[in-house]
């Protein structure tokens, strides 16, 4: 499935046209808090599924846990959509209800 159709921007430089490819839109990933999802898990799939070190993944897991809502990273569509089924298959298997969504930038 295409999900975005652009033509290529055409910018006139010094009376030449020049073709400027778009960039693809980028989506942010995010974690939801909840009430029972245990932090260390949270963590641990930082870690997995964000390729985060245990400081920057304790860091953001802090974050959403005081402020509900935290990114993990930043990916085009297809990327983001595949690490939000990922995250939420995984913690759904495991019983924890964390919620993992994307959104554009
Ligand atoms: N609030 C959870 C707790 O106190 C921890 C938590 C953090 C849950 C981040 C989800 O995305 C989350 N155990």
């Amino acid at each position: 499935m295409v999900h975005h159709i652009k033509t290529d921007t055409q910018i006139v430089v010094k009376d030449k046209v020049k073709t400027q490819a778009q960039k693809p839109p980028r989506y942010k990933v995010l974690l939801l808090n909840d009430d029972f999802t245990p932090m260390d898990f949270v963590v641990s799939v930082l870690r997995m599924f964000f390729e985060k070190g245990y400081e920057e993944a304790t860091f953001i897991m802090l974050q959403v846990h005081r402020k509900g809502v935290g990114v993990c990273g930043v990916y085009v569509y297809d990327i983001a959509e595949m690490k939000v089924s990922q995250v939420n298959e995984y913690s759904r298997r495991r019983g924890f209800p964390l919620q993992c969504t994307m959104e554009k930038e």
